[in-house]
């Protein structure tokens, strides 16, 4: 069975850590299948306008900035219950208060450069994998 999708983005801190390679490993040795995947950097408004729902939160400009403060690496992930298995995967959005062994308990540094970007729903996870890839750039 071909399972289900989530949309990730290893974040501009994860990609400066030089931990590209490290949560890969985790991700695909967690059973998460990578269907999608690119380096980018992103403009301004690219993430001004993926992030437009905490536009009102007192950290998005903050957010904003550090999301463009460098490359990041966008992926879509195929596993049977991807989305909730994914988020379970990260860890909470606090590394203080994320599980041990969990993507960010390991590798984020602070409630804001948290490492990576895990979707909340199977709706978000369509909208954010179409906000970066086209249908020629999944595989398989
Ligand atoms: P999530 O990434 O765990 O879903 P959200 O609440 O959706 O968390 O917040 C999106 C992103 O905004 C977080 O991953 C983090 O990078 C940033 N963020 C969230 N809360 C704060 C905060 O209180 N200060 C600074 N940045 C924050
Ligand atoms: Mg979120």
């Amino acid at each position: 069975m071909a399972g289900t999708r989530t949309f990730t983005m290893l974040k501009p801190d994860a990609v400066e850590d030089n931990n590209i390679g490290n949560i890969l490993q985790m991700i695909t040795d967690g059973g998460f299948k990578i269907v999608a995947m690119k380096l980018r950097q992103l403009t301004t408004e690219q993430a001004k306008e993926f992030y437009a729902v905490h536009s009102e939160r007192p950290f998005y400009g903050e957010l904003v900035e550090y999301m463009t403060s460098g490359p990041i690496v966008a992926a879509v992930l195929e596993k049977e219950n991807a989305v909730a298995d994914f988020r379970t995967f990260i860890g909470a959005t606090n590394p203080a208060e994320a599980a041990e062994g969990t993507i960010r308990a390991k590798y984020a540094e602070s409630i804001g450069r948290n490492a990576v970007h895990g979707s909340d729903s199977d709706e978000n996870a369509k909208i954010e994998s179409d906000f970066h890839f086209s249908a020629e750039e999944y595989v398989g």
